[in-house]
């Protein structure tokens, strides 16, 4: 065993030194049950140990300190911590780097997360288990399998809720007896908003909400700019209710009753008995802070490492979630924005690098680089099922900075993985910066988002020192899939000059809900968006809406439409290809498609991300092939997977989805005017069946295969008679059912 250590240690420091060349002045070694002060291999020490011995020897660095975290899980209670400041000097010095790294071939893991076990059926009408927490605990997320639990809630838009100045009447006389009523929040989706406010008391139908959260979420602060472009959305409604044992009624849903200090959660039925779930208690698992602009950290790395398991607390408390975009609240009173952190936190960095690495699980933003963040880099990461926003960069309020020292400037966001952000803020999109100068964002894909994909710049004027940005290069899909008036990629404030523009360019964008394919604005301007592919996009291509935005050139882009909104200043739209057809591809547009998102070496980062026992894949995913005359239905209103389906009335028509798993299911609708679908797995016609029923069924399972183990298959569907021929989705297996 030892010797292969060795062996692979040698190969891999070997690598190392032929690819960086660069001198290694020293190597500690970390593991999850490390102690003592040696650091060596045989005898690692704790994660902060091996920090506190990089203390001893950085002052004067000869050649780059390599820690080397071994795999398993660190189970933190308190952030990990590395500082510039008057007592601790924790960053790389004569231009040497201090690296964080995984073991070769193993996986560090920083978890926040309380492993709760000890589960008892309490209501077995309900099928509702209960377990033990220690006294005190807090969290807004819990997780069992690897799958985000849902905080128990009530359905959408219950009923007689009416909006006063101090919260609300209701017609339930019954809520006032609820368990813990100050523990229920009013959630709202408002637009482009996702707000959230606590219950403060509840008397008779009288309902009062915490302040001064109500008083940010209820009526918009609108000082105007910088801060503020129309910004009148605010809690009208209840879109639900959430937090109350009283609405634990579904499976899958959980409440925290944190008075008491119990658990109750409702398994799924491919959950495992008895359960284990993950209760994320810590908000920070990674801090690394500089003390001011003129003492940054800098010139650290980390590789490799996992991040998982945090939550955040704030939108428990008195100030709530009152969304202005993009995961910037309103707090306090006078209001005053606020950043959703980040759990893996950078504050007045430069030259850091952040590569490789996982972040998933998070309850606020996954990375925040704040304070004036310089050259960093952010590469290569798998970023999933985040609260908030994947990455936040930059500020919001430093819209004033003249001195260079001050700004967010040079960083390089590329290669990234980000998929199912916005879980709990539906606000907070994929890579969200504020004000920024020389951002090189490039190759990174954005899969599945409640609201924008990409949203740089803030202010809705010419305010601020945003500057020359190029945003190249991305494929962000399947975004703006539940809020309103946003984009793929999406633009707020000044971004350049005449001579020194913003580039959009080579980037690739489909499959949105109610969205803008692009989308510059208030007061974006001096841009150039050319050479990107936009197909499958709910409103316009490309948006400009309002004179304020300005100075933005946009050609050669393809489109599948011709709907452009252009009421910009000096914007011009011209010399664009708006016929796109997926099945006939001009060659260059053919090649944007192919290049854009993760480059090759980096493609592999993606399965990365933990499965759940089953995966929906729905009929507008890309990775299914659709052959032939097939439309696109969406809307249908008729109980469709996502509100969609495929159809075709050719016979012979085929739709061919590669997958891996241990199993699959064909979900189709089954109507009067359907017919017969031979199903091919692998290449080889197993069955052909009937699609043909009297009344409309939706999401119907035509055809399960399920196998003992996991492995690649294919199946394709072809249609053999009837009038139409349906696909809504298919389902893998991750792991066979119970
Ligand atoms: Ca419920
Ligand atoms: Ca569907």
């Amino acid at each position: 065993m030892k010797s292969l250590h060795m062996r692979v240690l040698a190969a891999f420091f070997a690598l190392t030194l032929s690819v960086a060349a660069v001198p290694v002045q020293a190597t500690y070694y970390a593991s999850p049950d490390g102690s003592g002060s040696r650091g060596t291999l045989t005898a690692p020490c704790s994660l902060d140990g091996a920090r506190d011995l990089v203390r001893k020897v950085n002052q004067r660095m000869t050649g780059d300190i390599v820690v080397i975290l071994r795999g398993g899980t660190y189970t933190l209670t308190a952030p990990f911590t590395l500082e510039e400041n008057a007592t601790h000097h924790d960053s790389g010095t004569n231009g040497f780097n201090i690296i964080y790294q995984a073991y070769p071939g193993e996986t560090p893991v920083l978890s926040g997360g309380l492993t709760i076990t000890g589960w008892t059926l309490y209501d077995p009408a309900k099928n509702i288990y209960r377990a033990k927490v220690p006294a005190g605990v807090q969290s807004r997320q819990f997780y069992v399998n690897d799958r985000r639990a849902v905080r128990a809630r009530s359905p959408i838009s219950p009923e007689g809720w009416t909006k006063t100045p101090t919260g609300f009447t209701i017609t339930d006389t019954t809520m006032q007896s609820w368990g813990n009523p100050a523990d229920i929040e009013v959630v709202s989706r408002s637009s482009w908003k996702h707000l959230r406010c606590g219950i403060a008391s509840i008397t008779g139908t009288e309902v009062t909400m915490k302040m001064p959260g109500w008083a940010n979420a209820s009526k918009t602060p609108k000082p105007g700019n910088p801060w503020n472009g129309g910004g009148t959305q605010q809690i009208n409604k209840v879109t639900w209710l959430e937090n109350a044992y009283e609405l634990l009624d579904q499976p899958g849903e959980w409440y925290l009753d944190r008075k008491a200090g119990y658990i109750y959660y409702s398994p799924l039925p491919d959950d495992d008995i008895p359960l284990v779930g993950v209760l994320p208690v810590v908000e920070t698992l990674l801090s690394v802070q500089g003390s001011g602009f003129d003492r940054r950290i800098h010139n650290i790395q980390f590789r490799g490492l996992t991040f998982k398991y945090a939550t955040w607390l704030q939108p428990s408390g008195d100030e709530a979630y009152a969304d202005n975009q993009a995961g910037v609240v309103w707090a306090e009173l006078p209001p005053v924005s606020r950043k959703t952190p980040g759990s893996v936190s950078f504050q007045y960095a430069s030259d850091i690098r952040f590569e490789r690495n996982v972040v998933g699980h998070m309850g606020g933003a996954a990375i925040d680089f704040g304070h004036g963040p310089q050259k960093n880099a952010i590469i290569g990461n798998c970023i999933y099922d985040v609260s908030g926003n994947g990455i936040f960069l930059g500020e919001v309020d430093d819209y004033k900075a003249t001195d260079p020292r001050e700004w967010c400037d040079a960083n390089t966001i590329q290669n990234n993985y980000i998929t199912r952000v916005g879980a709990e803020f539906e606000d907070q999109v994929g890579v969200c910066t504020g004000y920024t100068r020389h951002l090189l964002l490039d190759h990174n894909e954005i899969y599945d988002t409640p609201y924008s994909g990409i949203s740089v710049g803030w202010g809705w004027s010419k305010l601020g020192y945003s500057h020359q940005n190029k945003i190249t290069n991305n494929q962000v899909h399947k975004y703006m899939r539940i809020l309103e008036d946003g984009g793929g990629i999406y633009t707020l404030g000044n971004q350049g000059t005449a001579e020194e523009k913003t580039e959009w360019s080579g980037n690739y964008i489909h499959h949105s809900g109610h969205a803008q394919g692009l989308y510059a604005d208030e007061g974006s301007g001096f841009m150039e968006i050319k050479n990107n592919v936009i197909h499958n996009v709910g409103v316009n291509w490309m948006n400009m809406w309002t004179p304020s935005i300005h100075d933005i050139s946009v050609r050669d882009n393809f489109a599948d439409k011709t709907n452009v909104n252009n009421k910009g200043t000096r914007c011009v739209v011209t010399d664009n290809d708006m016929t796109l057809k997926l099945g006939n591809l001009p060659e260059a547009a053919r090649a944007i498609i192919q290049n854009a998102g993760l480059q090759p070496e980096y493609a592999a980062i993606t399965a990365q991300i933990p499965l759940p026992p089953r995966q929906v894949v729905n009929d507008s995913d890309n990775a299914i092939v659709y052959h032939g005359t097939w439309t696109a239905a969406g809307g249908r209103k008729l109980g469709d997977y996502e509100n969609d389906v495929h159809h075709t009335g050719t016979n012979g028509d085929t739709a061919t989805f590669s997958f891996r798993g241990c199993g699959i299911e064909y979900i189709t609708e089954f109507n009067k005017n359907e017919g017969d679908v031979a199903i091919t797995i692998d290449g080889t016609l197993v069955k052909t069946i009937s699609c043909q029923t009297p009344d409309l069924i939706p999401q119907k399972v035509a055809y399960r295969q399920i196998w003992p183990e996991a492995a690649s298959h294919v199946i394709k569907i072809e249609k053999k008679s009837g009038t139409f021929m349906l696909l809504d989705a298919f389902q893998i297996y991750n792991r066979p059912p119970r």
